[in-house]
């Protein structure tokens, strides 16, 4: 009889495989790895006879895919926490725009500083994802708004992947609001990012997609058509923040274009869900920036459902709108604010997530083939993943076969 030869086996837990979006719950499982991949997944008691494995037995708990952050603006300078205070004291937004704050204050910090600075920065935020079982990131650009800032946040964002065991995706989000320079000249930048920023940026392989700010106070849909007719020449997929303030039919462009998601959405229609279940553009919902600007308008998750829809969950992470460090919070606030349920939550982290990123192939679920990102949790059920507000669980995290 042949052996199956894996170099590590991990078991003594429930395996949540995350197939087809449900729990997938494989009571008492095993999870074998060879090399960087999973190689094998199912019911410990069918555990294919091995040689030469490295046994880990976790005593107990469950097993989840790693989570995904398929949303953030991890890279930028400054912080925004003074103008939090200051709002809280009743000066209000515009006072603070006309001062030089709000988003310009951290496109003007981001310039100031050095790509090294910036670095330590993120690292510093990454740290506390990562400590919640992140195991894949987004990160995009966005507070440089010069084709040469935006390129050192797109070199910091490829550095944290080259020493850190995390994956990254990063996505030039030159069209995230207009800079001072161009001011009232909106066509103008827009004819800059298009003509010259994405051909080069693709160029230096910096960028893994391109997203863009469809809103009355950044770009309108005609604008960012004319951005993503530039990534697809490019051969850039795209993605869109829409439907965050207003509705402008944002999400169905970036569902025409084929776009990997449309994210926020609070203002989507009908017409949305549908455009976007045609193509199977992934809805990112981000339950951080509705509860910091205290938005009553939620999410159409009923519509996404009935829809078939998929719905992904991220943090946003971002000075302005959502300075969110834990994925977990996020679950619970998908669940609490959205009613989304902890199933529908968790596969928003993991298989949309992936999905919202291109890298379903490779991510999101547990089965063999696919990466061997995984984490294991302390916890009965993976419910609790969501139920607690924040606080850490001590998880063990195995990223490509090694545990982290
Ligand atoms: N939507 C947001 O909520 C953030 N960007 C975006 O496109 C706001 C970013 C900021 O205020 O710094
Ligand atoms: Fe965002």
């Amino acid at each position: 009889m042949s052996l199956a030869h894996y170099d590590s086996i991990w078991l003594g837990a429930d395996v949540v495989t995350l197939r087809g979006g449900r729990y997938g719950i494989i009571e008492d499982g095993a999870v074998a790895v060879r090399g960087d991949q999973l190689a094998w997944v199912g019911p410990r008691s069918e555990l294919p006879p091995s040689h030469g494995a490295v046994v880990h037995d976790f005593g107990g708990g469950i097993v989840t895919p790693g989570l995904i952050d398929c949303h953030t603006h991890l890279v930028f300078g400054g912080d925004r926490s003074r103008e939090f205070e200051q709002r809280l004291n009743g000066v209000s937004y515009a006072d603070i725009a006309a001062a030089g704050g709000g988003i310009l204050s951290t496109v003007n910090a981001t310039r100031a500083a050095g790509e090294d600075e910036l670095l330590a920065l993120a690292e510093a935020r990454l740290a506390m994802l990562l400590a919640d079982g992140v195991t894949c990131i987004e990160i995009k650009s966005g507070y440089g708004l010069t084709l040469e800032s935006e390129i050192k946040m797109l070199r910091v964002a490829r550095r944290i992947a080259q020493t850190h065991p995390v994956q990254v995706k990063t996505t030039l989000m030159a069209a995230h609001a207009v800079p001072p320079e161009y001011a009232g000249r909106a066509d103008d930048y827009v004819a800059l990012i298009c003509e010259h920023w994405i051909p080069e940026v693709a160029a230096l392989g910096l960028a893994d997609a391109v997203d863009g700010f469809c809103e009355h106070l950044a770009f309108s849909p005609q604008q960012i058509a004319r951005v993503f007719d530039a990534a697809r020449a490019a051969g850039l997929p795209v993605k869109l923040h829409a439907e965050q303030l207003s509705s402008l039919g944002g999400s169905a462009l970036a569902a025409n274009y084929g776009a990997l998601s449309a994210d926020h959405l609070e203002y989507a229609t009908a017409e949305d869900a549908q455009a976007m279940a045609q193509s199977g553009t992934v809805a990112v919902l981000l339950p951080g920036a509705c509860y910091l600007l205290r938005e009553t308008q939620l999410p159409p998750v009923a519509l996404f459902r009935r829809h078939g829809v998929p719905m992904a969950l991220a943090s946003d992470s971002n000075p302005g709108t959502s300075p969110a460090c834990s994925l977990r919070l996020m679950l619970n606030m998908g669940c609490t604010l959205f009613r989304l349920t902890p199933e529908e939550a968790l596969a928003g982290v993991t298989l949309h997530a992936a999905r919202a990123l291109g890298l379903e192939a490779e991510l999101g679920t547990l089965e063999a083939g696919k990466m061997a990102d995984f984490v294991h949790w302390p916890v009965a059920h993976p419910a609790e993943l969501a139920y607690w507000l924040g606080g850490q669980i001590a998880s063990t995290v195995v990223y490509r076969g090694q545990r982290r």
